[in-house]
């Protein structure tokens, strides 16, 4: 039986970005980003929208703060958009002093209603002079020094924060933008004209470049900002859980590992043990860069927490033979049934959102085995419904599915903190309010707060909203 485990201090809340929320692209100076870019071109996102009008947060800070009021929540994370605050987006560009204002302002009220802000500086919305100017995320040199610069900016602006992210789902960011195109800038592996060559090596220098720009600005942050202000940062990555398709086969067993190594520790191996995955350089070999001892003094060491973002799981199958140069999974399949037939979790749920809280539990303790007991903070976890959009209104704010998944997923996390002895100690729910979600448009809601887009963005919070609070009250200790 799982009591009151959580630490009095333990931070819950609910979780944006600023492209998903946003809109107002070019209000009060803000520059253009990738993905103003990338939803522009025809057929890139599926219901042929973007993040133009989305919430219309930028102009209703004051409703966002009163609906994290109303779910009792502690903390808020959102993210900062790059291309308001330099809009050009390099360290010899301008700063755009509305852009800082937008921020200051929106932290100071967060805070002055006991919300603590969790900020994310670079949630993919990179700003498109960069990407034109030296090819963005694939320029080591000019990309790790304007990130630096900006986060430097940002640390200046808001000495009040005291939780920084510096990159949201660097996987995403590499795979999606660089390998299968779905994701902004749109590369794929069978470019021809690609600035590094051999276009199957992008992902995996935008990957290190991430690295590199991660462990840049924290060195920043621990050495120019955190003797004066104190606070914590930490990188948020993505993986989902995994089970063995057969659990009798040990190359299912073998895949199943090498699936989160290729999704997490590509980036936290670099982090906590200063090296990529032996699957991953077996695999890649010379596709992977390589580090230079300064680079990996950098980066080891380059967390306060480990920030983790996580929605379903697999099963996962090996496969035989040599991969393809543009396979990124680790040579083997991601299924939702396994040889028995047994299904991940009910089919209702958004194709890849499949419910499994015991997968939870399981990622959390592999997280916390590899790598040593970090202190986690879950940044995202939720889910959404196929069909959602198409019910009516009642039905929609009546989300029982999605407070089910909480439950479930909020009574795995207090499971692996009180029994495991995993040490979690804020997660924030994806997300406040349903918003643009990508490739996906508007067709996929997450939000524990229906946005009607029709209907002058205005906000109804759902069921699931006022279960989150009350669950995490049950398993946080009172002193
Ligand atoms: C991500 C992003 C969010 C998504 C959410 C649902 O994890 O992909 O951080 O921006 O909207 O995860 O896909």
């Amino acid at each position: 039986m799982t009591t009151k485990v959580l630490p009095k201090d333990f931070l819950w809340g609910f979780a944006t970005a600023a492209y998903q929320i946003e809109g107002a692209p070019e209000a009060d100076g803000r520059g253009p980003s990738i993905w103003d870019k990338f939803c522009a071109i025809p057929g890139k996102i599926a219901d042929g929208s973007s993040g133009a009008v989305a919430c219309d947060s930028y102009h209703r800070t004051g409703e966002d703060i009163a609906l994290l009021k109303e779910t009792g929540a502690k903390a808020y994370r959102f993210s900062i958009a790059w291309s308001r605050i330099i809009p050009l987006g390099g360290r010899d560009d301008p700063v755009n002093p509305a852009g800082i204002a937008f921020y200051k302002t929106f932290v100071d009220d967060l805070l002055k209603e006991g919300i603590v802000p969790m900020v994310t500086l670079f949630h993919w919305d990179l700003p498109q002079e960069l990407d034109e100017r030296y090819g963005g995320l694939l320029n080591k040199e000019e990309f790790v020094k304007d990130f630096a610069n900006y986060a430097k900016v940002m640390f200046e602006a808001l000495p009040k924060v005291k939780h920084w992210i510096t990159f949201n789902e660097p996987w995403c960011s590499s795979i999606l933008g660089y390998n299968t195109g779905l994701f902004a800038p749109g590369h794929t592996i069978d470019r021809k004209k690609s600035p590094v060559g051999d276009s199957s090596k992008e992902c995996w220098i935008v990957g290190h470049n991430f690295l590199l720009a991660h462990g840049t600005a924290v060195k920043i942050y621990r050495e120019e900002f955190k003797p004066k202000n104190g606070g914590e940062i930490g990188i948020t990555l993505n993986g989902d859980a995994v089970y063995p398709w057969d659990t009798e086969d040990p190359l299912d067993v073998e895949a199943a590992e090498r699936k989160l190594e290729f999704s997490i520790a590509w980036f936290a191996d670099p982090i906590y043990h200063g090296r990529y995955p032996a699957s991953m350089t077996a695999q890649l070999g010379s596709r992977l860069p390589s580090w230079t001892p300064e680079e990996i003094a950098l980066v080891q060491g380059s967390n306060d927490f480990y920030g983790m973002n996580t929605y379903t799981a697999n099963y996962i199958k090996h496969k035989t033979g040599t991969p393809p140069a543009d396979d990124f999974l680790g040579n083997l399949e991601t299924l939702f049934e396994n040889k028995a037939g047994e299904c991940i979790g009910p089919e209702t749920q958004s194709f890849w959102l499949r419910p499994n809280p015991q997968g939870f539990r399981n990622l959390l303790n592999w997280i916390s085995k590899r790598y040593n007991q970090p202190k986690i903070y879950v940044t995202e976890n939720g889910t959404s419904l196929k069909g959602e959009n198409d019910l009516p209104l009642e039905q929609i704010v009546d989300d029982e599915f999605r407070a089910e998944y909480y439950r479930g997923y909020v009574g795995a996390l207090a499971k692996a903190v009180g029994e495991d002895g995993v040490n979690v100690r804020a997660y924030m729910a994806w997300s406040l309010m349903d918003n643009f979600e990508w490739a996906e448009g508007y067709e996929t809601r997450f939000g524990v707060t229906f946005v009607d887009y029709e209907g002058g963005q205005k906000r109804y919070l759902k069921k699931s909203a006022k279960v989150v609070g009350p669950l995490f009250d049950s398993y946080t200790k009172k002193e």
